[in-house]
């Protein structure tokens, strides 16, 4: 009994999600749905707006990894890729003054709501140019000009902040809603649940949202966490909804509606997008926890691939159009890492500049 039961606990990573020999997904995608994505607004200018931004997040971060495996930068970086058809669907479908606010895997966040490439980079090799002065690096881009607030390193810390956002947004009666987005592994914490009570509780205007990418690090998600995830919204009476992440006019119709209806009625929702993560957690990830043919599924419904695929079949853009937005993009990113290289540091005496919203408190102490 005690044995059988030993066994069933510390199966080995790396069978977790081989049940019988058999192979089996660690995260069952909802099919993509692109009906009704003509009538919601979307200009064919937009959907190539779309394309380009998902192949700038691709670039930017595959040039990242080779900046950082040359050792331009240290600290650790979590890579986006294979996921941004959620951040570009959401901010397509978000006014611009909607509030935004992530965990660390942010960069793609970031470059979709208004971080320029070299702002970017720079950020990453810890430049003063950079868009948080070169302070906070990979996990915590932000601008929150455009209302994105970051970036935060402490799995399910910046939910409560989320929450927040749009307390302020009720109080202030101005139309804004707040997005709050966070990993598969946030979902057993404490502070989503403490958030989840006090919005539902208040009527609060927040989406809160799971990117479901199959592992919390190295542990899959089958193996972390009980049942379905969108389903823990019902212990709150929260509206709550499932569906694909891997395609972005799919994430962009179904986040278009919730944000409409949040915006609408004031009262929370809860969403959990299924999606996939192509490289390791960050750079140091040997991977040994899943198989190669599992990687090779998802990425047969790879989002660029995918948006690229539907402009050229709806003869929106020719090859050599694309061509030229990839070239011009490849450029951009190269000069991305120019620009970083060349930026001077931060002064030391700025280390404790930007660390307080209003008064220097820090200063005031001495
Ligand atoms: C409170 C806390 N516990 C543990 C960690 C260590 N940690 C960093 S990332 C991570 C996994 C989170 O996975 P998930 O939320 O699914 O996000 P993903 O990496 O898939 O985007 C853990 C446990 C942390 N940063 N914060």
């Amino acid at each position: 009994m005690a044995k059988n039961k030993q066994e069933a606990v510390f199966t080995p990573i790396g069978q977790n999600h081989s049940k019988n020999g058999k192979f089996e997904k660690s995260v069952d995608l909802p099919p993509a749905t692109r009906k009704k994505h003509t009538t919601l607004g979307l200009s064919d200018d937009d959907v190539v707006e779309m394309f380009r931004l998902m192949y700038l997040q691709r670039r930017f971060e595959e040039r990242a990894m080779q900046m950082y495996q040359k050792g331009k930068f240290g600290g650790f970086l979590h890579l986006y890729i294979g996921q941004e058809a959620v951040s570009t669907g959401t901010v397509f479908a978000l006014n611009d003054d909607d509030d935004i606010i992530t965990a660390y895997r942010d960069h793609g966040w970031g470059l979709v709501r208004g971080i320029s490439a070299r702002e970017g980079m720079a950020e990453l090799f810890g430049k003063a140019t950079g868009c948080s002065k070169g302070k906070g690096g990979s996990m915590h881009f932000a601008n929150t000009e455009q209302h994105f607030w970051g970036g935060y390193g402490i799995v399910g810390g910046h939910i409560p902040i989320g929450g927040g956002l749009a307390f302020a947004n009720k109080y202030l009666d101005n139309g804004q809603i707040s997005t709050c987005f966070f990993g598969d592994g946030a979902v057993d914490q404490g502070s989503l649940h403490e958030t989840m009570n006090m919005a539902q509780l208040w009527k609060l205007p927040v989406v809160f949202v799971v990117e479901n990418n199959g592992y919390s690090m190295g542990t899959a998600v089958k193996r972390h966490t009980v049942g379905e995830i969108y389903e823990r919204a019902k212990g709150y009476g929260m509206k709550h909804a499932c569906f694909n992440g891997m395609d972005a006019l799919t994430v962009y119709e179904n986040m278009k509606e919730i944000a409409d209806e949040v915006r609408e009625d004031s009262e929370p929702y809860f969403v959990e997008i299924r999606t996939y993560r192509y490289r390791g957690h960050s750079m140091s990830d040997p991977q040994k926890y899943r198989t190669k043919e599992e990687l090779e599924e998802f990425q047969k419904t790879d989002p660029v691939e995918r948006i690229r695929q539907y402009l050229l079949d709806k003869d929106v853009l020719e090859e050599s159009d694309i061509e030229e937005i990839e070239n011009k993009i490849e450029e951009e990113v190269l000069d991305a890492i120019d620009y970083a290289e060349e930026s001077p540091s931060p002064e030391p005496e700025e280390l404790y500049e930007d660390m307080f919203a209003g008064t220097p408190y820090f200063h005031d102490k001495k």
